[in-house]
């Protein structure tokens, strides 16, 4: 079985074993009008992930992985919104205002959606988050656990939040983590550099990296 060409070194993973994760990438991240542009960024960064995801997505359904999204966001009473987290950001758009893509970062609204290029098939589960993390407060790890999962291919939005706290939590409860380096994005160019570094630093403290021509190869040869 030929591993990914990564960094530090080379990923071995099976594919019984292995789940990929598309993490967050709904309108609310990545088109204007959304939570993202209501904290002040430029929402088009993101779009370049979006390719390469879906040439990882391709490969990794076509090798029969498990295939799980993430969406971060808040029941529509805001119940599981902690008043922390509320008060952040522009106190005119704050989460569960009205938006033009309806309520930022509530569940069912247009925003909360997953963006349809990587859009999820029937099967794959949909995991919805209340944090940044999309192992805190979610069934996540009970649906990895099921299926013997042991290693990740990460890829989605934002670089250094929500991708870099889910792999910090995986990092932890034991699973092998390559996060693809071009199917993830971040606001903040120099954000994205450096996340990506943190992950592959220190022998790969949280994990690996490589790019998504690497993973669709090594998913392909496998087939
Ligand atoms: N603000 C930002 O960069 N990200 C988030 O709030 N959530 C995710 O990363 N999904």
């Amino acid at each position: 079985m030929p591993p990914v060409t990564a960094q530090p070194y080379d990923f071995q993973f099976e594919p019984a074993g292995t789940a990929l994760l598309l993490i967050d990438f709904q309108r609310d991240f990545l088109e204007a009008g959304g939570f993202g542009e209501s904290l002040g960024n430029d929402v088009s960064l993101l779009q370049a992930a979006l390719g390469p995801a879906r040439a990882v997505l391709d490969a990794a359904r076509n090798a029969g992985l498990f295939i799980i999204h993430t969406r971060e966001g808040h029941r529509p009473d805001l119940a599981d919104l902690p008043p922390s987290k509320w008060r952040r950001g522009d106190p005119g758009m704050r989460i569960g205002d009205p938006g033009k893509l309806g309520r930022l970062l509530v569940r069912g609204e247009a925003g909360h959606a997953i963006v349809d290029e990587v859009a999820p098939r029937a099967g794959e589960p949909i995991v919805d988050k209340p944090g940044k993390g999309a192992f805190y407060g979610t069934d996540l790890d009970a649906l990895l656990h099921a299926r013997s999962i042991r290693s990740l291919i990460v890829t989605g939005v934002t670089t250094e939040v929500c991708v870099h706290t889910t792999v910090r939590e995986a990092n932890d409860r034991g699973y092998e983590c390559l996060v693809v380096e071009d199917a993830v994005a971040s606001y903040f160019p120099e954000f994205q550099r450096v996340a990506l570094a943190m992950i592959r630093a220190q022998g790969g403290i949280f994990g690996w990296t490589a790019g998504s021509a690497a993973v669709v190869r090594a998913l392909a040869a496998k087939l």
